[in-house]
């Protein structure tokens, strides 16, 4: 059911090309939301309203929910659910205040300093997706970052959904309405996005959309890019377990299944140096998969050619397995995890322990559960109250620091052949570089 890659002997140079990894195919539908993004520019809401009825089969005069709406949807919300849901908001509210930056003024010389200005985004667009993946977890995970950073404008967006009476998901919009969200819009794929991104008049455009979303939200994410600011282009989930022979395999099986739940194109990868933990899991994994409810789906979630059994020599050949991999999500089970855990160069989030699984990151843990995936996260980390702000340097120098600069303003402005950049400072000394002692 899940295959096996032995690395054990020696390590290739390169482990990505070992590595199981799915590909999403944005390219292919970038051709396909081409037309819808330029009709949205050109017609706004009424182009919105046209594709919202052929996408989803729902004709609605205005695609902004009602506020009753909201209040309608949070009151019918289970008592469970929407205590959970508070929870995890006051947790992530608690994670995500922590991160909130003090603006930083450095002296740089006597009479210079630059100050890092941390400045929200003015309007953040949210998209929430629907369909199968109805999560109001991620509505938490998006909001709170945004809110906490102090974004002024925040509004939602989600299909419209047929059986709800062209609304989104209910379970949607009664998180908005727990979050204080109360601009919500029932549009979804690429049209959505060419909402935010140009505006309409319906919906005033903003200046960064984040969420996750199907391969077609991807494609107009990426081509509106440069008009709109995105989050990453969020793929398939990940689940990397890094164990050794002390894990519980019962533990792991669970772990990895609880992401292969997502998606037929989700990844679960365990790499272990314990040949003996591997057989147990794949054990475990047969006999947990047939009592769960989406058997079809996460068998085939652990059978496609992204998930896998690494074997490994020892934990240090699992450590440059797992930094080469760059997991959305990595699990460490084994004997001094923290100490291990220290040593990760590259992944989205770890969780250290048993006692630590991803689904509690997913929904409580106060972390946030909006992920680099692909391999990203060599390179990008999650979301955060940092995607929602913009460091702005301010400059201020008075006379004398200016003069004291002047000469090598200009031997830098000379050497790059643009003397106009050097005359700008010498016009404010008489046209030369003014006498300092250094
Ligand atoms: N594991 C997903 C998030 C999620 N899980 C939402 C449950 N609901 C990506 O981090
Ligand atoms: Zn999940």
């Amino acid at each position: 059911m899940i295959s096996r890659i032995d690395l054990r002997g020696s390590l290739p140079d390169d482990l990505r090309d070992v590595l199981p990894r799915a590909e999403l195919d944005v390219e292919a539908a970038l051709e396909k939301v081409r037309p819808i993004c330029e009709d949205v520019r050109h017609r706004g809401a009424e182009a919105v309203r046209e594709h919202t009825l052929a996408f989803d089969g729902v004709d609605l005069e205005s695609a902004r929910v009602p506020a009753e709406a909201l209040q309608e949807a949070l009151d019918a919300l289970d008592p469970a659910v929407r205590d959970a849901l508070e929870e995890s908001i006051r947790r992530a509210r608690l994670v995500h205040r922590d991160q909130r930056r003090a603006d930083v003024t450095t002296r740089v010389v006597p009479g210079g300093t630059v100050t890092e200005r941390w400045v929200p985004v003015r309007r953040v667009g949210l998209y929430v997706p629907g369909g199968r993946a109805v999560y109001p977890s991620s509505v938490v995970m998006n909001v709170v970052p945004a809110q906490e950073a102090g974004v002024e404008s925040l509004a939602v967006t989600s299909p419209a959904q047929r059986e709800f009476g062209g609304r989104p998901h209910p379970a949607i919009l009664a998180a908005c309405a727990l979050l204080g969200v109360d601009e919500v819009y029932a549009v979804g794929g690429a049209q959505a996005i060419a909402m935010f991104a140009y505006g309409t008049a319906e919906c005033p455009r903003a200046d960064l959309v984040t969420g996750p979303g199907n391969v077609y939200v991807a494609a107009a994410k990426r081509l509106l890019k440069g008009v709109i600011g995105i989050d990453s282009e969020a793929g398939p989930t990940e689940i990397a377990i890094l164990a050794d022979r002390t894990a519980d395999p019962v533990h792991v099986a669970a772990d990895l299944i609880s992401q292969a739940e997502h998606d037929t194109l989700a990844a679960a990868v365990l790499v272990t140096d314990a040949p003996e933990l591997a057989d147990a899991v794949e054990r475990e994994l047969k006999a947990q998969v047939a009592r769960t409810r989406h058997v079809q789906r996460i068998t085939e979630a652990l059978a496609g050619r992204q998930s896998g059994i690494v074997l490994v020599d020892d934990i240090e050949a699992g450590l440059r397995v797992v930094d080469a991999y760059a997991a959305e999500h990595l699990e460490i089970h084994t004997a001094d995890a923290r100490e291990v855990a220290a040593r990760v160069r590259n992944a989205g989030a770890i969780f250290i322990g048993t006692h630590a699984p991803v689904s509690l990151g997913d929904y409580l843990a106060g972390s946030n559960h909006v992920l680099p995936t692909g391999g990203c996260a060599c390179h990008s980390s999650g979301l955060s109250v940092q995607t929602f702000l913009r460091g702005i340097h301010v400059v201020e120098y008075d006379r004398d620091a200016l003069a004291e600069a002047t000469a090598r303003v200009v031997a830098l402005a000379e050497a790059e052949d643009l003397p106009a950049h050097g005359a700008a400072l010498k016009a404010r000394f008489g046209w030369t570089i003014p006498e300092v002692e250094r």
